[in-house]
């Protein structure tokens, strides 16, 4: 009974430190939605030409430039002049729009 005791004291001095350690784990942000007008759909390269703003994961200013598409449907889904909400990934070295979509 008194060891009982003694291990719930333990458990409860332990548990303010698991919680700084979940905390702590917060810290990696979630990719977030840039936006965008598309300048060029470029189907046989999988490519799209994009005005962005300021894409914060990757730390990359306002510009004009393309981006291949994580998936080829994507390039059905828009056409020059849309305005977009994107979300661009490193993926092997290559920048790839990995969300799409419409701004509403
Ligand atoms: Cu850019």
């Amino acid at each position: 009974m008194k060891l009982t005791a003694l291990c719930f004291a333990a458990l409860l001095s332990l548990a303010p430190l698991a919680h700084a350690q979940h905390n702590h784990s917060h810290a990696a942000a979630a990719t977030s939605l840039t936006d965008g007008t598309i300048k060029k759909v470029d189907k046989p390269a999988g490519k799209l030409t994009i005005a962005h703003g300021t894409i914060e994961n990757i730390g990359m200013p306002p510009m004009t430039m393309s981006f291949t598409v994580a998936e080829p449907k994507m390039l059905d889904a828009v056409k020059a002049g849309d305005k977009v909400r994107f979300a661009v990934e490193s993926r092997k070295g290559v920048l790839t729009v990995t969300k799409l979509e419409a701004a509403r």
